[in-house]
């Protein structure tokens, strides 16, 4: 299924309404890039912490509009290391003509964290006078002289794989680093195409898109995004029929679906032209978009998640089991399409041990048609 310029463009008509505060830096960007009524080219200058890349190769995968037409039409990419041609001192130099000739001129987009151990040696980028420079030290120049800054994939919103236990480099979120200006976060281990190009497209067009509490774009990130909600394996999770072991029939839950709480529109987006995404592939939701991501659930990629605050029912410290429970017992037309936040009420977390021998009933049915599926 490809992405029309339709339904791009429909992608964003529901939010054009509803522009966050932090627009007020936007016009003197785009007056100083001389953007004038969505026309020119947002300059982007793509900084690379510590990363595996993903997020650029990521960014170059769009569909519509394609990555051609993006350089061509959307932005003018001054520097990306991985995939531009200039290198060592050519690089450099761009770099120190950004900071000192194109102040207020253009984006700031981050991929990969930044260590500040040992004085942020564990990551430079290039020399200048012999000496390297550390990433640390190139994104605190490039920020204060850049007119807003993006934070592009998992790495550099939260921290991500580098950042995780036990954080040998000290490896920080761009958000730790950069504190005078506003931040747009595009997590993702690695961002869908579209949520890094159609925030770009967003802004050029219409503005800075409304955000949510961690700055993160809501029409690919909102409240109503959380994948739980929109998986198709959903309906297993409501008869309370969970896979056992990876290729079995159910809700992933089980096997460590981190769904329940992460926000992305992955399960209706889809990847490679929507044809699949994590849970339709059998591989569970690791909750990649989320500050917890990799181990700040308390439970590995494939372990259940632990205890977790259910969303609106701050008073109860629910683990996975209550929830599967909790919606379980409610099987149904009740709760489909509903969040946890809505579906799970403190009654139905009360009727415990009502709904413990439903979940006992459904591991049955579960059973139970494991042992047909093996016995053809
Ligand atoms: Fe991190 Fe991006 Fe994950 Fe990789 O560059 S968000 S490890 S996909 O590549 O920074």
């Amino acid at each position: 299924m490809l992405i029309t310029r339709k339904k791009f463009l429909q992608i964003f008509s529901g939010s054009i309404a509803g522009f966050a505060l932090s627009n007020l830096w936007l016009p003197k960007l785009l007056q100083a890039a001389n953007v004038k009524n969505g026309k020119g080219r947002l300059p982007i200058v793509w900084f690379q912490g510590q990363n595996c890349s993903g997020c650029p190769v990521s960014f170059v995968n769009t569909e519509y509009p394609s990555a051609d037409e993006v350089l061509i039409e959307v932005i003018t990419l001054e520097y990306l290391p991985t995939i531009m041609g200039g290198t060592g001192d050519v690089a450099v130099d761009i770099l120190e003509r950004m900071i000192t000739d194109e102040k207020g001129k253009f984006i700031l987009a981050i991929d990969g964290s930044i260590p500040v151990d040992s004085d942020g040696n564990y990551c430079n980028v290039g020399e200048i006078n012999g000496k390297s420079i550390t990433a640390l030290k190139w994104i605190q120049a490039l920020s204060s002289a850049a007119g807003a800054v993006v934070a592009i994939g998992t790495c550099a919103t939260w921290g991500g794989i580098p950042a995780a236990p036990p954080n040998p480099t000290k490896a920080k979120a761009v958000r730790d680093i950069v504190k005078d200006k506003p931040v747009i976060n595009i997590p993702g281990c690695p961002p869908h195409p579209d949520w890094i190009v159609g925030t770009l497209v967003h802004v050029l067009k219409y503005g800075i898109p409304t955000l949510d509490d961690l700055n993160r774009p809501v029409i690919f990130f909102g409240p109503d995004k959380i994948v739980h909600d929109n998986c198709e394996l959903r309906q297993y999770f409501d008869a309370g029929i969970f896979a056992k072991d990876f290729g079995q029939k159910g809700c992933l839950y089980e096997l460590g679906c981190k769904g329940p709480v992460t926000h992305c529109d992955a399960p209706v987006r889809g990847w490679n032209s929507g044809v699949n995404w994590c849970n339709r592939s059998g591989g569970p939701c690791l909750g990649c978009t989320e500050p917890t991501f990799p181990g700040g659930t308390g439970s590995g990629f494939y372990e259940k998640l632990p205890a977790v605050q259910v969303p609106g029912l701050s008073e109860i410290n629910a683990n996975a089991n209550t929830i599967g429970i909790a919606l379980g017992g409610a099987v149904g037309a009740a709760i489909a399409g509903h969040a946890i936040a809505r579906a799970v009420s403190a009654k139905k977390l009360k009727q415990k041990s009502k709904q413990n021998s439903d979940v006992e009933n459904s591991d049955k049915v579960m059973e139970q048609s494991n042992t047909q599926k093996e016995g053809k």
